[in-house]
């Protein structure tokens, strides 16, 4: 018996797999049935790897290594998602050029990865700020330009005035920026835009083919927001203005009780801007501090105020309701938000439940219009028309269109879905490749030309105007136009940080291509991704954006397939020891280093699948890992014992049995389970005097993508030279699975009285014989049996 030295293990395996550049995992791209296994790449941050890269890592790792030994071709590669602002906040604090912070950190991840023996073909890593990629990057761009798809517009747009940058909708959580916290700010500035809008049905449609979790799948629906209704239009007295409602439920026309405007809306502003002239609202000063005091929150905030609904009416100023003519007063409220429909909406209290709290809360007059079987307001479902004069009686879904139609309305779709806001005011991104030209406009970067690199400057700070430090690179910034060339400017804004991700997987199939993004060929073997491992915090914004660009593609045929991402599996949170989020300032995090160091790299591989179902959250327990380090000691003292040389075994049927559950475990992501029926097998192989080197060998080859270290050492222990990589999974023969005995339950006038292990298919007479050798049974069974009921293989029951 040896000790399990495994610091002297995980080196020596290492250190072989490394040869030729970790060339045993390159992914040939022909011949064998495909298999390409993804993982999200990681961004390669100052505080290195943390147990939650461990847990989706290793998970994916376990199937490239499994689905090699049954024989795929399996891609599982890895890069680096190195653009954005950690990087370049870093570099500002430390006064080292961003491009230098990535690449040690970089150097610390590669490090850390091969540590963990994860089996990536590194032959195809990627970098997203390499020159070499990211003029791939700008070249899609630059197909989103000529596409009609990326487009420059002055719009509203979230300010972060600690990252001094633009924000994506998506980046903005609760009115606050994703990343640091900071109260978002609102202004109104020039920006480039992509035109998700025009993709947001298919992004829509296409969910349903895609094997993802429930849960993010309604995340995106929900994200895009599709609504269909109709736009109507209120006249307002004494003037020449119209204001057009959005509104899903047409229906409820004549129980529109009032119109409410978003602060925002034109109407208002203009009334504002006519100032004391303007001859209609009554109570103007009122109404100017309610404005400014309502712009000042954030969307979602006015949104979250369910409750408390403020708003104010514009006195003097009412509105017709073009179904029944009635003049209806006209409100303001933040509870209306001015980017969404029309910005402003039809009140309709009895069926709409924020109306209702509004009407409630201000006393506004409640008109029932829909009458359902319940009668408690506002009633939210379907019934039939009441006080809607000649629809009276219809159904309320039928009468939707005939009063569009009789009111002069129009049917629309809305989308919550808003284009993607893609530039940012900072250095450490892909330049827009576009020209700035007085006389011609926005011209494109000449792709001959691409990429165009960052400049290398000493001074990258944000400038906080609004403006990228790049523009004050005059070197840089100025530039012949291509096409008159006159003199122009550069763009200097750069993409966010989630364009570079948007199409990774791709160029890992053909990452060293000059001539193209890829080979159609390559692309055609790979595509799409069959298995796509990462947290669920990518769900609305990484796994929405991607799935856009992929369609962008597939229009481009550049790419096959309409998705990217055919199946996608959550990793689940790992939490700190408490139960909480693991965080520097709890003071619970665990640092993968320090553990692989005290345990091995195995012992934290295994102890991480082990924790439970991979898309659950899990608590850290710190005696878990010493547990499954134990076992990892076990097999390794059973493997270098004596008891090996043995010939005979009991074993096969629970080896077979093993066998089959971990293989269908794998297959099922239960991963866990898998490891619970591995220590299951190597208690009863320690229960053995001897055992069968070819049963040992089994029972190795099932933890090997578990624990890659060990297991190969073991492989060499038992006396094979190889590795274990392309080693043939093992199989189970069915027929010694199946089981020779089964419980027979035994009753007493209907109460299981015992249970008692019985041969399969005994009869009747030989089960009553087994029940009455029971001494549990024997004390029951007072008398002789009026009756015995037996149901073979299952019970038998005595009546007295
Ligand atoms: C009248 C009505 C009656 C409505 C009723 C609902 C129920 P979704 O499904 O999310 O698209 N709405 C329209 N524009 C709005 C805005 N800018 N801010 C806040 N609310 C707005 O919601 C559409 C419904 O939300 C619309 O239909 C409108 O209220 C409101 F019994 O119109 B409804
Ligand atoms: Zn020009």
């Amino acid at each position: 018996m040896s000790k399990y030295d495994f610091k002297k293990i995980e080196a020596k395996w290492q250190k072989e797999w490394a040869k030729g550049k970790y060339k045993i995992w390159a992914a040939s791209d022909s011949g064998k049935e495909k298999f390409y296994d993804l993982v999200m790449f990681p961004y390669p941050s100052g505080e290195g790897l943390h147990v939650g890269h461990v847990e989706g890592y290793t998970a994916a790792d376990i199937i490239a290594r499994y689905l090699r030994m049954k024989g795929k071709n399996v891609l599982h590669p890895m890069g680096w998602d190195a653009f954005g602002l950690p990087a370049e906040n870093f570099a500002i604090k430390t006064k080292t050029h961003p491009s230098v912070v990535v690449k040690n950190n970089v150097a610390n991840f590669a490090k850390q990865l091969r540590s963990l023996g994860l089996s990536y073909d590194w032959s195809r890593e990627v970098n997203t700020t390499d020159p070499e990629y990211y003029k791939w990057t700008q070249w899609i761009f630059l197909q989103l330009f000529k596409k009609g798809l990326a487009y420059e517009a002055e719009i509203p747009v979230n300010w972060c005035p600690k990252d001094k940058t633009v924000l994506a909708n998506e980046e903005v959580i609760d009115g606050c920026c994703e990343r640091c916290g900071t109260q978002v700010e609102h202004k109104k500035l020039k920006q480039w835009l992509l035109k998700i809008t025009a993709y947001a049905d298919r992004l829509l449609e296409d969910l349903k083919d895609l094997e993802w979790p429930e849960r993010v799948k309604e995340m995106q629906r929900n994200w895009i927001g599709r609504s269909e209704g109709a736009i109507l239009n209120f006249q307002i007295k004494e003037s020449d203005f119209s204001v057009p409602v959005f509104t899903t439920r047409p229906d409820t026309l004549a129980g529109a009780t009032y119109l409410v405007l978003a602060p925002e809306h034109p109407f208002v502003t203009r009334l504002l801007n006519d100032g004391p002239n303007q001859p209609l609202i009554k109570n103007l000063d009122d109404v100017e501090k309610y404005i400014f005091s309502a712009t000042k929150k954030s969307e979602r905030e006015r949104l979250a105020e369910v409750k408390d609904k403020t708003g104010i009416a514009l006195e003097g100023v009412m509105a017709v309701n073009p179904l029944t003519k009635k003049e209806i007063p006209v409100w303001i409220s933040d509870y209306v938000l001015a980017h969404y429909g029309t910005g402003a909406i039809m009140a309709v209290p009895a069926h709409d439940e924020r109306d209702y709290e509004f009407a409630k809360k201000f006393g506004l007059p409640i008109t029932e219009v829909v009458k359902g079987l319940a009668s408690q307001l506002p009633y939210l479902g379907n019934g039939t028309m009441v006080n809607s004069g000649h629809f009276d009686g219809t159904d309320n879904i039928k009468a939707k269109e005939e009063i569009i139609h009789a009111v002069g309305g129009q049917k629309t779709v809305n989308y919550k879905l808003r284009d993607w806001i893609f530039s940012r005011q900072r250095y450490w991104g892909e330049p827009i490749p576009i020209i700035k030209c007085p006389t011609c406009g926005n011209v494109p970067v000449p792709e001959k030309d691409l990429p165009v690199e960052l400049p290398k400057v000493e001074n990258y700070e944000p400038t906080g105007k609004t403006e990228s430090p790049l523009a004050s690179i005059d070197k840089w910034v100025n530039v012949k136009c291509p096409q008159c060339q006159g003199e122009a400017k550069r763009e200097t804004n750069t993409m966010p940080q989630w364009a570079g991700s948007c199409w990774y997987y791709l160029r890992y199939l053909d990452s060293q291509n000059k001539k193209a993004l890829l080979d159609s060929k390559k692309e055609q073997y790979w595509m799409p991704v069959d298995l796509y491992i990462g947290g669920v915090e990518h769900a609305v914004l990484h796994l929405l954006y991607a799935r856009f660009w992929h369609k962008v593609l597939f229009d481009l045929r550049i790419v096959s397939t309409k998705e990217p991402f055919i199946k996608l599996v959550n990793q689940g949170l790992i939490l700190g020891a408490d139960g909480q989020k693991m965080s520097k300032s709890r003071g619970n995090v665990v640092n993968p280093d320090d553990l692989i160091k005290e345990f091995g790299a195995d012992s934290l591989r295994l102890y991480e699948m082990f924790m439970g179902p991979l898309e659950d959250a899990k608590p850290w327990d710190p005696r878990g890992i010493v547990g499954v380090y134990r076992f990892l000691n076990r097999v390794y003292m059973l493997v270098t014992s004596d008891k090996v040389k043995g010939k005979n075994t009991n074993l096969e049927r629970l080896l077979h049995k093993t066998i089959k559950k971990v293989t269908g475990d794998i297959g099922g992501f239960r991963l866990n389970t898998a490891i619970s029926a591995l220590m299951i097998l190597l208690n009863e192989m320690e229960k053995n005097e001897e055992l069968n080197t070819k049963d040992l060998e089994q029972f190795i080859k099932l933890l090997f993508p578990f624990a890659p270290h060990l297991a190969q050492e073991c492989w060499q222990q038992l006396g094979q030279k190889g590795l274990l990589d392309y080693e043939p999974w093992p199989g189970f023969d069915e027929s010694l699975i199946e089981e020779t005995t089964f419980d027979l339950v035994v009753q007493i006038n209907g109460r299981v009285r015992a249970v008692v292990k019985a041969d399969k298919d005994i009869s009747q007479a030989e089960a009553e014989k087994l029940a009455q050798g029971d001494e549990v049974v024997r004390k029951w069974l007072t008398g002789p049996a009026k009756k015995v009921i037996f149901v073979p293989n299952r019970l038998i029951n005595f009546i007295l």
